[in-house]
C-alpha cells in the first residue's frame, strides 16, 4: 500500500461492497483519485489497512491527513469538501436540514431496519419505541415519502443524499430486501442514468471482470 500524501485522495474499496456508493460519489465529484482494491478477510484485516480503519471494512478515503469511513459520511464529507460539485446545501440554507435528516435516516434506522429483517431478527411489534427504526414498514413508508416529491431528495436539486440513499433503495431493490415500490423504481431509474453513476459501475464491473479472468 503506497503511503497517501495529504493532497492525494485515495479510496479504499473492494468492487463487489458498498464501495460502489463511495465510488459514485467520487465520481460525482469529479476530482482526482486513486483507487486501493483490498480483498475480503485480507488486506482488509492486514495492520497497515487497519490503522485507517480499524474495523477492517470498505470503503475508507483518505484526503488531507485524514480518513474517514462510513458511505453517509464519505458522501457527505467530499459534498463539502468539494463546494464546487455543488451536492450539498450550504449550512445556512434551510435545505440542509432535509438533506441532512435522509441521509442520517438511511445509515441510521433504514440500513438497521433491513439487516434486522433479512436476518430475520426485527424487534417484535411491542418493542418497536425501542428500536430506533421503529418497525420496517414504517421505515420504509417514510423513505418512500422522502423520495416521493422527486426527482430528487431536495426536489429539483441533486445532492449527495441522492448518492447515498439512492444507493440504498436501488441495492434493496436489487436484492429484494426492499419492497418493490413504485416510487422506489422510478426514483432508481432516474439516478442509474446519471453519467457519473454509468462511470463508476463501469469501473467497478471492470474491475470483477478482470478478477474473475485472473482467476
Ligand atoms: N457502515 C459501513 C459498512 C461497511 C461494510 O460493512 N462493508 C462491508 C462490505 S459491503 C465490508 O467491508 N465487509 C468486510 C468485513 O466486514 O470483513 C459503511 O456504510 O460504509
Amino acid at each position: 500500500m503506497i503511503p497517501p500524501s495529504d493532497d492525494e485522495i485515495v479510496f479504499y474499496t473492494n468492487p463487489m461492497s458498498r464501495g460502489r456508493i463511495a465510488r459514485w460519489m467520487l465520481e460525482e465529484v469529479g476530482r482526482p483519485y486513486r483507487t486501493v482494491v483490498l480483498d475480503f478477510g485480507t488486506t482488509m484485516k492486514a495492520p497497515d489497512y487497519l490503522t485507517i480503519n480499524p474495523m477492517g471494512k470498505v470503503p475508507a478515503v483518505t484526503w488531507r491527513g485524514v480518513a474517514v469511513t462510513e458511505c453517509a459520511a464519505i458522501c457527505a464529507w467530499l459534498a463539502d469538501a468539494c463546494p464546487e460539485a455543488g451536492l450539498a446545501p450550504a449550512l445556512d440554507d434551510p435545505a440542509r436540514g432535509t438533506y441532512l435528516r435522509w441521509l442520517f435516516f438511511t445509515a441510521g434506522p433504514v440500513e438497521a431496519a433491513v439487516t434486522a429483517k433479512a436476518l430475520n431478527l426485527l424487534a417484535p411489534a411491542e418493542k418497536a419505541g425501542m428500536a430506533g427504526y421503529g418497525s420496517f414498514e414504517q421505515v420504509v413508508d417514510a423513505l418512500e415519502g422522502a423520495v416521493s416529491g422527486g426527482p430528487w431528495i431536495l426536489g429539483d436539486r441533486f445532492s449527495a443524499a441522492d448518492v447515498y440513499v439512492g444507493s440504498q433503495i436501488m441495492w434493496g431493490l436489487q436484492f429484494k430486501t426492499l419492497p418493490e415500490r413504485d416510487a422506489f423504481k422510478a426514483y432508481a431509474e432516474r439516478l442509474s442514468g446519471r453519467e457519473a453513476a454509468v462511470r463508476a459501475r463501469g469501473i467497478d464491473d471492470a474491475l470483477i471482470a478482470a478478477a474473475q479472468a485472473g482467476g
